[in-house]
């Protein structure tokens, strides 16, 4: 059951900012950052592998470890939680941000989602920068025909400045909404994991949906809905918007 109060305040929201982050993508099939590293993948930690330095160390491994997420990527489907952020954003103003590479908010209809992470289907040259499009699908890590560099995932690794503008558009919305919607992150990350908490120090209304609570911010103006966001999503949309329910997955 969605608290009614939740359910008025994205009733009476004129903007909404949404963060979203690998949970919310958990239940198409794709693990999340901090799970992905189990099976095959279990002895090493997301510094080795999500790093320049981990790619310099070793280009193969961090090459096929990013082919094997994006394999995965393209064989799932969005699930009912992408495609109820698609419909809000038809319901009201809404800014969609994500930390996730996966690129399922666009393809579920959203239209100009912020990927303050990149988008693991690009690649680019690890030295000049040059897209490479499409990914070649190989073992061996492609070469820049143009300079000879290693080729690489255009996805934001630690110690990376994230896209030009990207970070700018997600601050201004976090100080222009009316309601932030953090789904499915473990908010450690920064700079995103700043976002809600900039929002919610306004005290602008902040409600994270998430599996567990555990190591999220408490605050005055933060609300928990503790529970899956294919789930939970449709429901709390669906609760504002009872006429758009419809049109609502799940
Ligand atoms: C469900 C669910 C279901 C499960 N429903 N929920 C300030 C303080 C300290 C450190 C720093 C700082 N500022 C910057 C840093 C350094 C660093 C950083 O933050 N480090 C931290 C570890 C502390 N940040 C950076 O380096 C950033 N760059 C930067 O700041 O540049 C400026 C600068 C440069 C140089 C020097 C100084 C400053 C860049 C960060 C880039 C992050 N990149 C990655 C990899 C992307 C490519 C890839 O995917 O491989 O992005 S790391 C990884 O974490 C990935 C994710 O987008 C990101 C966030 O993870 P997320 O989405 O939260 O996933 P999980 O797995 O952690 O959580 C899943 C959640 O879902 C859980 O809570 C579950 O409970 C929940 N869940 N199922 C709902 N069904
Ligand atoms: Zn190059």
């Amino acid at each position: 059951m969605i608290p009614t109060q939740l359910i008025d305040i994205l009733r009476e929201a004129s903007h909404v900012a949404v963060l979203t982050g690998a949970g919310v993508s958990a239940e198409s099939g794709i693990p999340t950052f901090r799970d992905a590293l189990t099976g095959l993948w279990a002895n090493y930690r997301p510094e080795e592998l999500a790093t320049e330095a981990g790619f310099r160390r070793d280009p193969e491994l961090v090459w096929n470890w990013y082919r094997m997420r994006r394999q995965a990527i393209a064989a799932t489907e969005p699930n009912a939680g992408h495609l109820a952020l698609a419909r809000l954003g038809g319901l009201v103003t809404t800014t969609l941000i994500t930390q996730n590479v996966d690129g399922l908010h666009a393809r579920a209809g959203s239209p100009d989602p912020i990927e303050l992470h990149g988008n693991i289907t690009r690649v680019k040259c690890a030295d000049c920068g040059i897209p490479v499009d499409p990914a070649p699908d190989q073992e061996r890590v492609p070469r820049c025909s143009g300079c000879g560099g290693l080729i690489r995932p255009d996805v934001v690794w630690f110690g990376e400045l994230l896209p030009a503008g990207a970070l700018e558009r997600a601050r201004a919305a976090a100080l222009d909404c009316d309601l932030f919607l953090s789904v499915g992150t473990s908010n450690l990350v920064e700079p995103a994991a700043s976002l809600p908490w900039m929002a919610g120090r306004r005290g602008t209304p902040v409600i994270v949906i998430n599996t567990s609570d555990e190591g999220q911010r408490t605050g005055p103006s933060i609300r928990h809905l503790i529970g899956p966001s294919a789930t939970l999503l449709p429901a709390l949309i669906g609760a504002a918007w009872p006429a758009a329910r419809g049109g609502l997955p799940g």
